[in-house]
């Protein structure tokens, strides 16, 4: 029998073919199918590590060069050195450290994006979303909800520089990015400062409040007093093997992430500590709150100092050896992940 016909062309009848159906907008995925079809993820993201220390410096001089109100948002992109021009720390997640100077105010907007800020450095600065200030202290971790309206402030004496983590390529991947300013420069005050996280916050909710699954946290700030007394009190016990002592921030009246599109995690890796090599689908922004550590990132390493900014790409085997004990503030997408039944770890 026969075999079934095994065309030889060559390269040159090859591509003008190829030049042919291009008039058509068309393409061989047989060039292609290798990289579409990975027999496991393939990210074009570069592990990379912001060091503070360097940074602030950079970060002061945009206070010199711009005010907030002109800016809208005094912020420096952290980019990822593979994505550069795309405005992204990895494929799905933005990064960028946002300044704020005493008496200045970010004024009031809101956008279809999802918003988390970690607080760094300086004291003084408040956040407000729909109607309810937060002081921002360091190590707070706050999320401004898709569509909420919100402006941050300096009340202080002191340059107020946090972290932003937003959905932001998630959402332009999707085009379905909506945002509007306010006409007032900031919001009016509702609710007195602690008022969601008395109310939605102390392991209760109001009587008649049942949240649907998809809805963001009403919570909107956790403060770092809390995270820190919860990982020191667990940091009595034995430390996990992949990951120290780690803590997954919750939605409280859900139970699911704060936020549909963006996880966050807290964890304390005891002084001496090495965690054993751990990868996942979910590329991760880490910040140092605390110590120092080694990261290893597919066996290259990095030294962690309190504020340093460490993004570490899907299925990138990592490691982390604290120097003294360290305290690592983490978000992914892994919600969309999980929501999709696309989410994978290995535990080595
Ligand atoms: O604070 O609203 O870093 O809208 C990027 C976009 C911060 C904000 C960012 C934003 C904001």
């Amino acid at each position: 029998m026969e075999a079934t016909a095994t065309p030889t062309k060559t390269g040159t009848e090859r591509s003008a073919y190829y030049a042919r159906i291009g008039q058509h907008s068309m393409t061989p995925l047989w060039e292609v199918l290798g990289a579409l079809v990975p027999p496991q993820p393939r990210s074009p993201v570069e592990a990379t590590l912001w060091r503070y220390a360097e940074l602030r410096e950079h970060v002061m001089e945009a206070g010199r060069l711009i005010t907030a109100e002109e800016a809208e948002r005094r912020v420096l992109i952290l980019e990822n050195p593979a994505l550069r021009g795309h405005s992204s720390i990895t494929q799905s997640l933005y990064a960028g450290l946002q300044l704020i100077m005493p008496g200045e105010v970010a004024p009031a907007h809101r956008h279809t994006q999802t918003a988390l800020r970690l607080v760094l450095d300086g004291e003084g600065a408040y956040t407000a979303v729909d109607g309810e200030r937060t002081t921002m202290r360091r190590g707070d971790f706050i999320i401004t909800p898709a569509w909420t309206w919100h402006d941050h402030g300096n009340l202080g004496h002191e340059p107020v520089v946090w972290l932003d983590g937003l959905d932001i390529p998630i959402v332009r991947f999707l085009d379905a990015g909506f945002a509007e300013k306010s006409e007032a420069e900031h919001q009016a005050v509702l609710r007195p400062e602690g008022d969601a996280l008395a109310r939605y916050g102390a392991n209760m909710v109001p009587v008649d409040f049942y949240q649907q699954p998809a809805e963001p946290t009403k919570v909107f700030v956790y403060p770092w007093e809390r995270t820190i007394a919860s990982l020191k009190a667990i940091s009595a016990g034995t430390p996990d093997a992949h990951f120290g002592h780690k803590q997954r921030y919750i939605n409280p009246a859900t139970g699911r992430s704060p936020m549909p599109t963006m996880a966050a995690f807290s964890q304390l890796i005891p002084a001496g500590f090495e965690t054993r090599a751990y990868r996942c689908t979910d590329g991760t922004v880490y910040v140092c709150l605390k110590g120092r550590a080694q990261a290893s990132v597919e066996g290259v390493t990095y030294t962690l100092n309190e504020n340093d900014v460490l993004v570490v790409p899907s299925w990138h085997a990592v490691q982390f050896h604290a120097s003294a004990e360290t305290v690592l503030f983490s978000y992914s997408d892994r919600p969309v992940q999980q929501a999709l039944g696309l989410w994978r770890e290995l535990r080595a």
